[in-house]
This record gives C-alpha cells, sequence and structure tokens, in this order.
C-alpha cells in the first residue's frame, strides 16, 4: 500500500528489553548456574516409575555420565546419537555429553533401521543410547554397515542385549573423572536433523552460544517472556529428540528450576492422570495433543486445575480448537510457540506468559524474542513489508544455527551473508506486534508437527522399477494438519496399483512419512530449471480432482 511501501530493512523487535545473556559459558554450566537456589525440589520426575530426581541428584548424575561417556573414548568434538523415548537417561546423556564437549544428535526411536543409519552415518556418531526394543535396528546384517561392539558401541537404558553395555556403565562412573575440556561459545553441542527449506534432512548444528541464546530469550530476566517458577511442573510429552520439547521444556526448565514429568509416550488416560497427580501447571503441546484434549470425554472425569499455561507450538494451531480447550481449562493461559530447528529454535513465543503478561489474540503465534530482530521479506525483490503485509519470514541473532553439517551450499542458501535466517514460512506482524503465520514456501510438510521431506520419498519413489518420475506435496488434513501425498508417472507398460506404492514407501519409512494418497499422472509439472513445481500441484489437489 502507498502508506506502508516496502522498504530496504524493516525490522520487528520484542516489546520486552534485550538482555544481558551469558552466551560466553557452556551450556551445561548456564543451565545448572543456579541450582544451588533449588537443589533439592523436583527436576525430573518419571511418570512411568515415579521415580523423582532433585535438581542435585540430576546434577551429579549428569556428571557421572559425563565421565562416564569419556571412559568409553568419547572426547570433545566427538557425537553420541540419543535414540530413546523421553526419559530421565536422555538429560543425563545429553548434559553428560555437553560436559565433555561432546555433541549429541537424538533421533527419533520409531524411524526405520536405514532412516538410523543415515542420519548416524551423516553425524559420524560413535555410541548410541537406546533401549534394548530398537537394538535390532542398530544391527543391519550388510556388509556395508558398521557393528555393534566393533565399530560403535551401544548402551542401553534397560537390559543390555548382546554385545551391548548397560547405562550404569556411564552414570556409575566417578565424577571426578570428567577430564577438563575448555569449551568455546561457538563449539557445537546438539545436532538434530531437518530438512530445512528444501532437500533431506541435514545435520543442523546449533551451538552452546545458540541454544544459551534461546533459553535466555524465553526464561531469563526480569521480565521473562516464558515465565517459569521453581514450584511449576512442566509437562514433557512430546518428544525430547524434536528441538522444541528438548529445548523450551527439558533445558528452560532446567534453567529455571521447574520440575519435568516426563511421559515416554503419549497415551490420554495416562497423560490426564499423571497431569491430576503430579499437579502439572505448564503444558507444551502440539495441535493433535490441543485436539485430543478438547475433544476426549475422558478429559471430564480428571482435576486439570493446576494448568496456568498451555504453549502449543510446531504447526498451525486453528482458532476453534484452541477456543474449545479454553472452555475446558478456563483458568489457563494460552499461547503459542513459533520455532524452526535452524533458528535455535524459538523465533517468536506468546506474550500472556510473561512475568509481567501482555494481553494476546488467539491465531498468534506470540511475538519475537527479545535479543533478535525479526523481518517479513517480499521473496521477489527481498525488500522488507511492514505491519500487516505477508511475506516470508527472516530471524537474525544469537540463536539461530551455527549453519548445517558439511553443507555449505544449503547453509549459504538459509542464512544470508547480513545473517539473517530465512525460514520459507509466510507471515506477517500485525499492529500489536504478533506474528501471524499464514502458509509456506519452502517443500516441509509436517504431519502433527513431525517433519515429512518431500525430496526424501521422492528419492525413494524413484528408486522403484516401474516408476519413470514423482513428487510429493502435503494435503491438508483434520487430524494431521497436512499429510503426504504423491504424484507418480508410470514407467512405460508397467502396471502399478496405488496400494503397491504406498506400501513400497511404507516399509521403508517412519509412521509420519507414510503416503496417504498416490495419483497418477502423465507428467510432474516442473519449471526451465527442473524444479518441480509444487504450487501447481498443490492447486491441483485443491481442485478435487487432480489425476
Ligand atoms: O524444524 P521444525 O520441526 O521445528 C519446530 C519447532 C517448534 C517449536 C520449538 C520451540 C518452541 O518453544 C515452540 O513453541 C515450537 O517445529 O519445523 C519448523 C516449521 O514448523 C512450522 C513452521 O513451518 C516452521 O518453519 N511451525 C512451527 N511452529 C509453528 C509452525 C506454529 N506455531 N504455527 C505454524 N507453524
Amino acid at each position: 500500500t502507498p502508506e506502508n511501501p516496502p522498504v530496504e530493512n524493516f525490522i520487528f523487535r520484542s516489546k520486552l528489553p534485550d538482555i544481558p545473556i551469558s552466551n560466553h559459558l557452556p551450556l551445561h554450566t548456564y543451565c545448572f548456574e543456579k541450582i544451588t537456589e533449588f537443589s533439592d525440589t523436583p527436576c525430573l520426575i518419571s511418570g512411568s516409575s515415579g521415580r523423582i530426581y532433585t535438581f542435585a541428584e540430576t546434577h551429579l548424575i549428569c556428571q557421572k555420565s559425563a565421565a562416564g561417556l569419556s571412559k568409553l573414548g568419547i572426547k570433545k568434538g566427538d557425537v553420541i546419537m540419543i535414540l530413546l523415548q523421553n526419559a530421565p537417561e536422555f538429560a543425563f546423556s545429553f548434559m553428560g555429553a555437553s560436559m565433555i564437549g561432546a555433541i549429541t544428535t537424538t533421533a527419533n526411536p520409531f524411524c526405520t533401521s536405514a532412516e538410523i543409519f543415515k542420519q548416524f552415518s551423516a553425524s559420524g556418531a560413535k555410541l548410541v543410547i537406546t533401549q534394548s526394543q530398537y537394538v535390532d535396528k542398530l544391527r543391519d546384517t550388510g556388509e556395508k554397515y558398521p557393528k555393534i561392539g566393533e565399530d560403535f558401541t551401544v548402551i542401553t537404558i534397560d537390559d543390555p542385549p548382546e554385545s551391548c553395555l548397560h547405562f550404569s556403565v556411564i552414570s556409575g562412573a566417578d565424577e571426578r573423572e570428567i577430564p577438563s575440556v575448555s569449551i568455546d561459545p561457538d563449539d557445537p553441542v546438539s545436532m538434530p536433523f531437518s530438512s530445512g527449506t528444501t532437500g533431506l534432512p541435514k545435520g543442523v548444528i546449533l551451538t552452546h552460544k545458540s541454544l544459551i541464546s534461546s533459553v535466555a530469550q524465553q526464561v531469563d530476566g526480569e521480565n521473562p517472556n516464558l515465565y517459569l517458577k521453581t514450584d511449576d511442573i512442566v509437562l514433557c510429552v512430546l518428544p525430547l529428540f524434536h528441538i522444541y520439547s528438548l529445548n523450551s521444556v527439558l533445558l528452560c526448565s532446567l534453567r529455571a528450576g521447574a520440575g519435568v514429568l516426563l511421559m515416554h509416550k503419549f497415551e490420554i488416560g495416562s497423560l490426564l492422570e499423571l497431569i491430576q497427580r503430579h499437579r502439572v501447571s505448564v503444558a507444551p503441546v502440539v495441535p493433535p495433543l490441543v485436539l485430543a484434549l478438547a475433544k476426549n470425554p475422558m478429559v471430564a472425569s480428571f482435576d486439570l486445575s493446576s494448568i496456568r499455561i498451555v504453549l502449543s507450538g510446531a504447526a498451525p494451531l486453528g482458532k476453534e480448537l484452541e477456543e474449545a480447550l479454553h472452555t475446558r481449562l478456563p483458568q489457563a493461559v494460552f499461547g503459542q510457540g513459533y520455532g524452526m530447528t535452524e533458528a535455535g529454535p524459538v523465533l517468536s513465543m506468546c506474550l500472556g506468559f510473561a512475568k509481567q503478561a501482555f494481553p494476546t489474540k488467539s491465531g498468534s503465534c506470540g511475538t519475537v524474542v527479545r535479543n533478535a530482530e525479526l523481518k517479513v521479506i517480499d521473496p521477489e525483490t527481498g525488500f522488507s513489508l511492514q505491519y500487516n503485509q505477508p511475506g516470508e519470514i527472516c530471524i537474525r541473532g544469537p540463536q539461530i544455527m551455527k549453519g548445517y553439517l558439511n553443507d555449505a551450499e544449503a547453509t549459504a542458501s538459509t542464512i544470508d551473508v547480513d545473517g539473517w535466517l530465512h525460514t520459507g514460512d509466510v507471515g506477517y506482524v500485525d499492529d500489536d506486534d504478533e506474528v501471524f503465520i499464514v502458509d509456506r514456501v519452502k517443500e516441509l510438510i509436517k504431519f502433527k508437527g513431525f517433519q515429512v521431506p518431500p525430496a526424501e520419498l521422492e528419492a525413494l519413489l524413484i528408486s522403484h522399477p516401474s516408476i519413470a518420475d514423482a513428487a510429493v506435496v502435503p494435503q491438508k488434513d483434520e487430524a494431521a494438519g497436512e499429510v503426504p501425498v504423491a504424484f507418480v508417472v508410470r514407467s512405460n507398460g508397467f502396471e502399478l496399483t496405488e496400494e503397491a506404492v504406498k506400501e513400497f514407501i511404507a516399509k521403508q519409512v517412519v509412521f509420519y512419512k507414510r503416503l496417504h494418497k498416490v495419483y497418477f499422472v502423465h507428467a510432474i509439472p516442473k519449471s526451465a530449471s527442473g524444479k518441480i513445481l509444487r504450487k501447481d500441484l498443490r492447486a491441483k489437489l485443491a481442485t478435487g480432482s487432480p489425476s
């Protein structure tokens, strides 16, 4: 509009003032910096066993685990893989690794063997911490695969199968034997995998500085954006292998002195029972969980009055859904966080969660975090857009990733020369500085908040002898938000059914990457440079007769 022309740089900031951030420290030092103030209060609570670890106990076991990992040969700069459902050992391993300057890559234990090995090899992991039931996924008989006990170490938190070690081997070590390492703020500490705006999953290098900055932006300062108290119990049902839970649940709670209630998997009955029993006060969730809580009749039979904050993130949350849950939990403040693995991860957070809260609107993803800059650009011109005009969201600050592992090209196309990280999300900032996400220009599909990279499914499809070409795009879905669907070109003269294609994919991927529909077409629309015209395919889907 004429009164609001695009300009070279129009930057949105938090309504909260910037704060000093101690991001010169190693992550574990920062997270445990204040524990003498709450050393005997609950830190980790195991939902399944009821076992409670105080902050002092947690800190000690992390130190022991650091010494134990070191004894097993893990050194500064080495990578370990955590392949666990939520459990206290997750925290012990992650913080233990940090203490010796090692890097943790986290993986979903539901992934297939092939998916896990891809991440294992790409990250160069030397040791895996897992549960006995997942060890078979690490025992591929193929010649080219590394062997447990010979090429890498496997530790299980329950009874160890053949050639594996029990977790006590590390957690029982002598904490006085932690080697002294010097850690630079720019050293990596965590390496989640993400496909970003395009292509296959890549290692995202998050440094000590990035994670401390992100945690501080949320929970530090006189008026924290996400105010966590030492008597809070924070629900940890979202998987810790995803950066949302790792950062906003575990690391933020450790720093702020709140207790973390760990659930190894989502099951509505035990979730409600645990919320009631442990008086959960902060509930970080994803939209499908909001749906379950809003719709399930069992909810009425439990006392959920302890919940004061419901934080939803990782996928768009519909207004109607938010309001439906709000009627069931009238005492709670509702709001969203907007994150992206590469962004460290939190870009914006609801200011209704602040100690001195601001009024916020339903449907907003919060306001940009403090000590950071956000801009909205016209993807064509790169110019900044002002209030209320949708464009690509970009973020800059000390919290964003250092880059992708061994992929300078992908890094350069995500973080520009001025340090702006381009999210591939389309959104705008309204007059009250609240961020609204309206669309996505990147390839990524999100099934219940889980990443589904189309390029990965396309590569698998094309490997099928009867498939000449393929493209995968999102289709809207009430329960999952989005589901992946495929457009497939059969090779000349080959018979191929939808069921056969779906099954071919299903046996190679984790459940949320399965194809929900296959449309057979004569050609995949492509640009002159050979890029799939995903927009055209999405438009085709919207017409209802894609084939
Ligand atoms: O890379 P990723 O899987 O990362 C995430 C992280 C979400 C977080 C993290 C910390 C928080 O405290 C929190 O509240 C949420 O999801 O996927 C990144 C993409 O997911 C979409 C968007 O397309 C990102 O680029 N996304 C994430 N949050 C939202 C969202 C949201 N609130 N609304 C709509 N889309």
